[in-house]
């Protein structure tokens, strides 16, 4: 993945849990001390490899810091240089969900190593939407919960999430969505 993934898992651990903490789980993760370079491609690996030393020193399931991550990550792009890229995506959750593959069309246009999911959706309402997500990576469906939750606080509703796995001719993970106005 791009640098820029790896740079926003630094900032969130440096962030919330100090520059110690981030020291730790770099060193457990064995990455060298040097910046990320946003615009370079890592090996998938090497974003792996930080959630699981992550959770390790942190003492926490994957699954939440993975989760963590999903929310800082619309934080993180939405002030690091991408507002209007976020911007332009929409301003409600299902519209912004329903332009993310042409968003990840956009920055491959430029970055052409981007090796984006697909976020579809089906079976909307007034309120509810199932999100379909297929992903070249494994064991993310954590991470788009955060997104979602990320994306929900964005555009100041609350969201109710029921996933399920999908073992079909394409496997993928689905997200049953309920979704309203914080009032
Ligand atoms: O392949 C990749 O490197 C990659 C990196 C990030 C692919 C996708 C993404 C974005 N996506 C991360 C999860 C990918 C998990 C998976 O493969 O299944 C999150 C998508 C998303 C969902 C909800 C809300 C916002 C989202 O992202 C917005 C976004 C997407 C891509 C970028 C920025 C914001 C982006 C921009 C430039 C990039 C890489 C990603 O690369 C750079 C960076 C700096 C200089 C040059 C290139």
């Amino acid at each position: 993945m791009y640098g820029l993934v790896n740079k926003a898992v630094e900032g969130l651990v440096r962030s919330r849990f100090g520059d110690d903490s981030w020291d730790k789980i770099r060193i457990k993760a064995g990455i060298p001390d040097e910046p990320f370079i946003s615009m370079e491609s890592y090996d998938d690996a090497v974003t792996y490899d930080l959630v699981g030393a992550a959770s390790s020193v942190l003492n926490l399931a994957p699954e939440i810091v993975l989760e963590e991550f999903g929310k800082y990550w619309v934080l993180y792009t939405g002030e690091a240089g991408y507002g209007a890229l976020m911007q332009g995506a929409g301003n409600s959750l299902p519209v912004f969900i329903k332009n993310l593959d042409s968003l990840h069309t956009r920055v491959k246009l430029s970055y052409p190593n981007l090796q984006p999911p697909s976020f579809r959706v089906t079976d909307e309402t007034a309120n509810t939407f199932t999100l379909h997500y297929h992903s070249h990576r494994a064991g993310l469906a954590p991470f788009v919960v955060g997104l979602l939750k990320g994306l929900a606080s964005r555009f100041n509703v609350n969201v109710e999430i029921a996933y399920t796995r999908v073992e079909d001719e394409a496997p993928h993970d689905s997200f049953l969505i309920r979704w309203e106005p914080i009032s």
